[in-house]
């Protein structure tokens, strides 16, 4: 079955994203349980950072993505999951003293201050491998090979050519006034697009894509992955921190380079807004299917947090 068709005058945006995020945030409550007293904080800090509350755009990606194709929700929540948990391990090791030194994430203390960097560390890092172990054991109805795919989709967008490769390149170049802006997109591409990416691509593949159909969707997540990073830049320039719930970081440098400071504020919403053309245009094939999709990328440009 396919998602059903709707024009995008009557699709209810909020009403799906509410619906989805219900399904996300019950199956991640249920995802980390303690087995006693001998890994009951770390198991805590897990679920402090897993459970605070954040908008599961890449969950709710993965399972759009793969509806265009006729996905069940049963083959694609434990990707969904997975994607959260990668998530959440990179806001906890973000905020590390060693990395942005943030004390507030989502308006709460963040997971060293509440616990200490060495568990955050730990946190994050069984956080990671939970998330390969869940789509491994828990992915049902879905060809073993497909399944493979996925988890080498994941491997890939947290190492060094994803998350963990471009937050090097933004620290590298950290307080640097020259930064250009081909360095600050790589920056992006890879901390914020890449699991993005990854998001859409494995949703694709795991409700049964075709190879082209999966490099159109991977065309319109790297639009969107890009529009999400300066849709952020401007909140951050015109939101105050306590309506973003986080602070600007203590140990980052005032002159972090931004789309906003490299193209000014039309700048940068005309950037959002070409990218978000982009991204659409590379789902004209699927019509009305990818219905969701396109009212997502047009939520990630005009949300409010
Ligand atoms: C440890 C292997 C390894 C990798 C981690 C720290 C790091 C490397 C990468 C940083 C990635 C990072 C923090 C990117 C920023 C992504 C971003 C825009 C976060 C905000 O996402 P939202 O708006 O947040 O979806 P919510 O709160 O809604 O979940």
């Amino acid at each position: 079955s396919v998602a059903p068709a709707t024009s995008s005058t009557t699709f209810d945006i909020k009403k799906y994203l509410y619906e989805k995020k219900v399904i996300v945030d019950k199956a991640l409550s249920e995802c980390i349980v303690p087995i006693g007293a001998e890994n009951e904080k770390l198991c805590e800090s897990m679920n402090y950072s897993l459970l605070a509350g954040g908008k599961r755009v890449r969950p709710i990606l993965c399972i759009a993505s793969s509806e265009i194709f006729g996905g069940e929700i049963e083959s694609t929540l434990p990707t969904a999951l997975a994607l959260e948990m990668i998530h959440s391990m990179s806001l906890v090791h973000d905020d590390l003293p060693a990395m942005d030194n943030d004390d507030l994430r989502r308006g709460k203390p963040t997971n060293h201050v509440v616990y200490g960097e060495a568990l955050a560390i730990l946190a994050g890092d069984a956080l990671l491998s939970k998330s390969f172990e869940i789509v491994a054991k828990h992915t049902k109805g879905v060809d073993a090979e497909r399944v493979v795919d996925v988890l080498a989709r994941l491997g890939e967008c947290v190492g060094e050519v994803g998350l963990a490769g471009g937050q090097a390149m933004d620290l590298e170049l950290e307080g640097k006034e020259d930064t250009t802006l081909e360095q600050l997109r790589w920056i992006h591409k890879h901390k914020t697009g890449a699991l993005l990416k990854a998001a859409c691509t494995t949703g694709a593949v795991l409700g049964g894509a075709e190879p082209s159909e999966v490099e159109a969707i991977e065309r319109f997540s790297e639009s969107i992955g890009l529009a999400f990073q300066v849709a952020d830049d401007i909140l951050d320039c015109t939101q105050t921190s306590e309506q973003l719930g986080k602070t600007a970081g203590k140990d980052e440098a005032v002159s972090k380079t931004t789309y906003v400071k490299l193209l000014g504020m039309d700048g940068a919403r005309k950037e959002a807004k070409r990218l978000v053309d982009d991204a659409l245009a590379a789902l004209e094939p699927f019509g009305s299917r990818a219905e969701a999709l396109k009212a997502i990328a047009h939520f990630i440009i005009e949300r409010e947090n």
